[in-house]
């Protein structure tokens, strides 16, 4: 089993037990083994079935809660998670989702109205029943109309990083068979969106067969859904749907081409190649019947003029011009990042020590770190104060006096406070090498006002980055109503740095803003706002949003040595 339907079986268990007014503390033992295991770098079945490890060395992870994982990796599913099942209907857990239900009201929705799922809501909520209930109201009935409608758009979608789960278990799983030549993971997932409808799989073979049916066999497969001798479509156990398709060798790179998109990419090219006389589809490059190319991907963009564009670009917003102009940005690459200057540690909401997060960095081979945990505005996660700031700056510098090959940067999460102003006063801040601002509270606010306040971030020279501009958390909630322009030009004219945060729900600032910022000379820092040692390693989803917004690596503050990053931060400040 891979990890997320491992996480999946917890993580129902955890809503299930929440609808049904259960001890919090039990609900979130289950949320916190269910992110343990999420973000664990292994299988966690590899850890169960193996004699000289534990379950129980897992963060949050105690005697009960291992013999279930052995329960779940062994029978695909625990005894507990059907009886919830008995006493809660199904589509309940998909009103959890929408913004101002809580496990409470949905209870309620369910007792008072028989309301068992998002479709029920919906109908209830048009036919203005919903605000009839005790604490409902007709504005609470609104903005659940309003969020069933944004949820319809987005659903059915899932992150990048679960989608790269299945997809390197899946390719791992097939290139057991001989047979199979060459596979790669297409469409949206190879540009690397943010979201993932589905798995366009390709494969060249010298039989189908065989690997069809390994596929078939494979256990994150929960229904075959079509086969045929050269296309094949499954649904994994986490919803989504793989495409398989079995291509000529002659015709991979075309199909390689063809079915990695994006769509408006490819009417862009085959234009192109029209206006050369040539025909372009997923079988190759054809001049009247004969096949100019199509075995790789470079034949196919070289038989149309243009060098090879990476997956990352190909969503017409003038990829085609650059590669015309010889001006295709060369990317930055993860390989290419030297540190990471946002994360918290168990002082505030993360969950390792000062030291384990030092360390963790270490062994991801960078030069530098930031640690950036929460001021005291942010009391959910034990925000810290002047005093408790500055105790836990001594802190680091002590601990990081004792290891040695990595520079740590004493920084803090700067809260923007509701009102415009900042949540630690200059000549504390001043004392920081590091501060990222961000909003935490007052999200709702207008446009001017918020912007206002970014504004005035972007205007204290003490301040060194906006983390996470735009605070949308994707599928979930929306961008505030920020002007990015006025942001945007503010960072420019103040050298302010703004941030990709690589968390996969947020990769905030999108691929858009970022082409715009790139465009006024913004240099942006690439955070994962790790609140784990695991989570670290999320900065390859950050790496491939600054991909899609045709970074490279000099646009990128952390790719930046340290002496040349203490640079710029000094002269952030004068
Ligand atoms: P997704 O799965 O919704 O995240 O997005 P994609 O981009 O993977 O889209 P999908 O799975 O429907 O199709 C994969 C690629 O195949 C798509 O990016 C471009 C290509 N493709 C599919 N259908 C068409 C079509 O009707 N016309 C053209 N030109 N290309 C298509
Ligand atoms: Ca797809
Ligand atoms: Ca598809
Ligand atoms: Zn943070």
């Amino acid at each position: 089993m891979e990890n997320p339907e491992v996480a999946m079986v917890f993580e129902e268990i955890a809503d299930l037990l929440e609808i049904l007014g259960e001890n919090p503390f039990r609900v979130r033992a289950y949320r916190n083994a269910a992110r343990t295991i999420r973000e664990l770098p292994e299988p966690v079945e590899q850890v169960a079935r193996d004699p000289g490890r534990r379950l129980e060395d897992l963060p949050g992870i105690g005697k009960d809660l291992a013999e279930k994982i052995r329960v779940i990796v062994n029978t695909g599913d625990h005894p507990l998670r059907q009886e919830l099942r008995q006493k809660v209907p199904p589509g309940l857990r998909d009103l959890l989702d929408i913004p101002g239900l809580g496990p409470k009201r949905a209870y309620a929705l369910y007792k008072q109205l028989g309301i068992t799922s998002r479709e029920e809501l919906k109908k209830a909520a048009q036919a203005r029943r919903i605000r009839t209930l005790r604490g409902f109201g007709a504005k609470t009935e609104q903005a659940i109309l309003e969020a069933l409608e944004h949820l319809e758009e987005v659903s059915r979608r899932v992150y990048l990083a679960e989608a790269k789960v299945f997809a390197d278990a899946v390719i791992q799983h097939l290139r057991a068979v001989p047979e199979l030549h060459q596979i790669e993971v297409a469409g949206s997932f190879r540009r690397r969106k943010e979201t993932v409808g589905d798995l366009d799989v390709l494969v060249t073979c010298d039989q189908s067969a065989p690997v069809m049916d390994r596929l078939a066999e494979y256990s994150a497969v929960r229904d075959v859904l079509v086969r045929g001798d050269t296309k094949m479509s499954v649904r994994l156990a986490n919803g989504m749907q793989l495409d398989l398709r079995v291509v000529p060798e002659e015709s991979y790179g075309a199909a390689l081409q063809y079915f990695t998109g994006s769509q408006a990419h490819n009417i862009q090219l085959r234009r192109r190649a029209q206006e050369m006389g040539l025909k372009i589809n997923e079988y190759g490059v054809f001049r009247g019947e004969e096949r100019v190319a199509g075995r790789t991907e470079e034949e196919v963009y070289a038989a149309v003029g243009l060098p090879w564009i990476p997956p990352e670009l190909r969503e017409a917003r003038g990829e085609i011009e650059w590669a015309l102009e010889g001006k295709l940005p060369k990317l930055v690459e993860l390989t290419q990042i030297r540190g990471d200057l946002h994360m918290h540690t168990n002082v505030t909401d993360g969950r390792a020590s000062i030291e384990q997060m030092i360390l963790a960095c270490k062994e991801l081979g960078y030069q530098y770190l930031a640690i950036t945990d929460h001021s005291k505005r942010v009391t959910v996660a034990g925000g810290l104060d002047a005093d408790a700031l500055r105790a836990h700056w001594r802190n680091i510098d002590r601990i990081a006096s004792r290891i040695a090959g990595i520079t740590v940067l004493k920084g803090v999460e700067l809260d923007i406070l509701e009102d415009g102003s900042l949540d630690l006063p200059d000549d504390v801040l001043a004392e920081a090498d590091w501060v990222v601002a961000s909003i935490h509270y007052g999200q709702n606010q207008p446009r001017q006002q918020i912007t206002r306040r970014i504004l005035n971030a972007i205007e204290n020279k003490y301040v060194h980055c906006i983390a996470h501009p735009t605070g949308r958390l994707i599928g979930k909630r929306k961008a505030y109503d920020v002007d990015l322009d006025l942001v945007l030009k503010a960072a420019a004219d103040h050298g302010c740095f703004l941030e990709v945060n690589a968390q996969p729900s947020r990769l905030d600032l999108d691929d858009v803003a970022l082409l715009a910022a790139r465009e006024k000379g913004i240099l942006i820092a690439i955070n994962t706002d790790a609140h784990s040692i695991d989570e670290l390693r999320f900065m390859e989803f950050g790496v491939y949003q600054a991909r899609r917004g045709a970074l490279e690596a000099k646009d990128v503050l952390n790719t930046r040595s340290v002496r040349e990053l203490r640079k710029l931060l000094t002269q952030r400040r004068k």
